[in-house]
Order: C-alpha cells, then structure tokens, then sequence
C-alpha cells in the first residue's frame, strides 16, 4: 500500500467519517500531490502526509447566551488549528447552524495550503459555532459574540491564530468580537481581521475575496487564450459577502453577471444584477432575495422548492463562466451537465469546495477551465494578511496600494499553479496545480522545523 492510500485508510479507522467533507477535501489534495510523494522520498521519510491531515489541536467549548427573552441559549464554539509551520493559524470564523468539527476541519485543512498558496507567512485555522445569527436581533449577536470570545481568547493572539470572517460572520460580528477580546485583554492588536477600517481594519478586506475571485478568473482566461470578460454572461450564486464581491467586480470590468443565490432561491435579471440593490437587501435589510422583484419586476426569481431534483436553479442558466460563491458542494454533477450544455468556459470558485469531485472532474475532461477555490478565494485571506502587516506596523495603505497588491497576489498565484499543473504533467489540471505548490511550501517547512 502507497503512503497515500495508507494515510486514507488511517483516517477511516480513525472515525473520520468517509462520506463528509473532511475527507473529500483530504483524498482530493491526496491525489493531486502523489507524483510529488513519489518523486521525492524526503515526503515519506519525514511522514509529512499523515502529519498534515492530522490537526495540532482542536477546541471545543459551550457558549452560553440570554437571548432578548431572557431564556438561556445555548451552542457549541470550536476552534481546529490546524497547522503552524508557515506562520501564526488564520482562518476565518463561520456562524451557521450546520457548523460541525468535520466542516471545520475540511475548512481548515483547505486553509492551509490556500494561505501557502498567497506567499504570505500564515497557517491555517477555521473556527466558528452552530450558532444562527438570522433573525437574531444586535443585542442577541452581541450577547452571544461576548460569550464566544470569552472562550476563544484563551487561545488566539496576533502571532498565535488570527481568526477573521466567513459564513454568517461579517463586519457587526468581527466588531463585537474585537471589543470583547479588548475588554478582557486590555490589547488594542490584529488578533481579528475583516475589522472595519475605522478601528484597525484594512481598506478593501470587505471586497477582496470577490475582487479576487474575478482578479483570478481573468488571469486564468489570459493563461488559456480565452475571451476575455467583457461583455459576457456570467453566472453567480449566492448573495453575502463573496458573491456581491464578485458581482461588483464582474460589472466593473463590463461583464454581465445575471444571477445572485440565497438559501431560499435565486434571482435571475437578464440586464444584470443591480448591485447596489443587492447589497441593501442583504447588507442593511438582512432580508429575503424575493425582495429584488419589488424593483425589479421583470427579474426572475425560483424558489428553492421549485428547482429539478440534484439541481441547483442557478446552473441552468447559460453563461460564458461560471461563479459559485454560496458554500459546499453546491454545484452537483448535473449542474456540471447543464453549465456544459449551456456552454460554459469557465468555473471560477468562490465558495470553499463549491463543486462535487463528480462535478470537477466533468468539467476538467470536457476542456471547461476549472479555477479552484483555494488558489481562486484567496484573495480574501491574503487580504487578512496585508490586514496584520498594517496592524503591526501601525500603517494605514490606501485603496489603491491594498488593490494592486492583490492583483499581483492573484497574478503571482495563477502563474505559479499553471506552471506547476505544466512541470508535473498535468498541464491545465490547476486543482493538482494548486494542491501541490500549496503543499510544497508546507511541507518543506515542516521537514526543515523538526517533529
Ligand atoms: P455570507 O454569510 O456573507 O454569505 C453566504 C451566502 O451563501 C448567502 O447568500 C447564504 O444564503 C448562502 N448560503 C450559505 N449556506 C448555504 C446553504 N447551506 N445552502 C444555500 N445557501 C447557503 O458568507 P461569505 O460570502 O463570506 O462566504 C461564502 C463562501 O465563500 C463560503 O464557502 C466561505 O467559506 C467562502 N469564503 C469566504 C471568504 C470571506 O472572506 N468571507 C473568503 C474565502 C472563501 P442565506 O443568506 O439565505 O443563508
Ligand atoms: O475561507 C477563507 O479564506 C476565509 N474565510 C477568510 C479567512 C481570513 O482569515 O481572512
């Protein structure tokens, strides 16, 4: 038995539970490094694959809330660092009520090499709770981000885990969850990122993970001699931070992004998506995308109900490149279908692990370009990045400084992934592309710090 199967097998007699999200993530990266694995014994010798599936440590914690009946709730917090050996953990903090360990543990496992992959000195970390921030009023957001960070604090720090946003953890949370952590601490540091710019936050962290994303989809045309995006019809899901990011950014450069997602349904409005309705709805009224149609009349919008059985309504739609910016395994293998059918020439990932590996694989061998998440979001995080060089060196960049430097940071990420899928035989394969530049860099660093 190979290391690579060997370290599979492992963690199904471990309990790791073969059909969830850990393990897809892990067996993909898996694949994707084995002709690295082979061609370097030095893998094996230090036994770095069975190091790197397994977390440093992972936190689990209660937190207890009085809700605005002053009923007490109760949730789980937890926080899985998972790995240290490019820099201090960081990943984001996700709120949603299917949070689990095994999601945060794919999430952060995924964070590793994506943040390898930025050039930047960071590890990676996921956190988050079960907890619902929907139809929570501010009082009970902050009541329950006071309780979590009484906990968290115990093991974050600005050099130790940076934690940040993702699903359900935005701008309010972060500010409640730093003014906690100064209030028990007394430090005024970069232990959080994704703060508002008026109390430490970097200009562009809100946008950075969408800018990115079609930063990254440009470069990946350019790489391939495809058309460009201007003019053309794309498609995008969902409709919090990362997809009205990405929706901004597609119309700035003169695409048509035609659609937007929420976990009720979607909005189809064939002149493009208004965004700065968009971002009232969801930003200031936390409200329903069926209120779209109040503006808009003559936009589509489809329940959730109403969609075909394994299909997500969204990818029915035909476009030139495709944009899922919702969460996990939203794109199934007939959505792959149908994008194919349509003729798609590009998926772009937003979201973490968006599509199935049924799904992936599809498009791979019909020739669609297939930009993975973690070389793809990671604008956002490298963001975070620029986020703590200003916090420690107490500066302040402008916009434009932030802007540039992410472009050269998705540029600089999409030309080391298409060379690298070229040197190891798999050209245009930027999911083995980026899953073995991100792991390299890890791993190498691992071995040069000792067990
Ligand atoms: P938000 O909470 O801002 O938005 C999430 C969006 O996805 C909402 O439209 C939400 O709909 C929808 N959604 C969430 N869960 C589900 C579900 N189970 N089924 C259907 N729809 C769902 O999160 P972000 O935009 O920050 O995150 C989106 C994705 O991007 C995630 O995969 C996240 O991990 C990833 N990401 C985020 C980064 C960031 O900087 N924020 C960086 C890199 C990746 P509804 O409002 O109805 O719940
Ligand atoms: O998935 C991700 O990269 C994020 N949620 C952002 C993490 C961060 O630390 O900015």
């Amino acid at each position: 038995m190979n290391i690579i199967d060997e370290t599979l097998e492992h963690l199904k007699l471990s309990n790791c539970n073969t059909d969830g999200t850990f393990f897809q993530a892990v067996k993909e990266v898996l694949e994707s490094i084995s002709p690295l694995i082979e061609s370097d014994k030095r893998y094996q010798e230090n036994s770095i694959v069975k190091r790197l599936v397994v977390p440093d440590r992972q936190i689990q914690f209660q937190v207890s809330w009085l809700d605005d009946n002053n009923q007490i709730q109760v949730n789980n917090g937890y926080r899985v660092q998972f790995n240290n050996a490019l820099g201090p953990y960081k990943g984001g903090l996700r709120f949603h009520p299917s949070v689990n360990s095994g999601i945060l543990k794919f999430l952060g496992f995924e964070q590793i090499l994506k943040n390898s992959l930025t050039g930047l000195s960071m590890g990676g970390a996921k956190g988050g709770s079960d907890f619902d921030p929907k139809g929570k009023s501010d009082a009970e957001v902050m009541k329950f981000c006071r309780s979590f960070m009484m906990e968290l604090q115990k093991y974050i720090g600005d050099r130790t885990d940076v934690p940040a946003g993702d699903i359900g953890v935005g701008a309010r949370e972060i500010g409640y969850l730093f003014g906690t952590y100064k209030n028990i601490t007394s430090k005024y540091d970069g232990v959080l990122t994704g703060k508002p710019f008026f109390f430490g936050g970097s200009l562009m962290r809100p946008e950075a993970t969408g800018y990115g994303v079609v930063y990254f989809a440009k470069e990946m045309l350019e790489i391939e001699h495809k058309k460009p995006l201007l003019g053309q019809v794309c498609t995008v899901s969902g409709s919090g931070n990362v997809a009205i990011y990405t929706i901004e950014k597609l119309r700035d450069l003169g695409a048509i992004p035609v659609t937007c997602s929420d976990s009720k349904g979607f909005i189809y409005d064939k002149r493009g998506i208004n965004v700065e309705l968009l971002k009232e709805i969801k930003f200031q009224k936390r409200a329903s995308l069926e209120l779209y149609l109040e503006t808009y009349k003559s936009a589509e919008y489809v329940k959730v109900e109403d969609y075909a059985e394994d299909s997500h309504g969204v990818w029915n739609i035909p476009c030139y490149a495709a944009f899922p910016c919702a969460t996990q395994n939203e794109l199934s293998l007939n959505d792959a279908k149908n994008l194919i059918a349509n003729g798609v020439e590009i998926v772009t990932e937003g979201a973490n692990m968006p599509t199935t590996p049924e799904a992936t694989l599809l498009f791979q061998k019909e020739g669609v370009v297939f930009a993975p998440a973690k070389a793809a979001n990671a604008g956002g995080v490298a963001v975070s990045g620029f986020e703590m060089s200003q916090n420690a060196s107490m500066q302040r960049w402008t916009f434009e400084e932030v802007d540039l430097k992410l472009q050269e940071t998705m540029r600089q990420i999409s030309k080391k992934v298409a060379l690298t899928a070229k040197d190891y035989g798999v050209e245009r394969n930027y999911v083995d592309g980026a899953n073995i530049v991100g792991f390299k860099k890890v791993a190498d660093a691992m071995i040069a710090e000792g067990i």
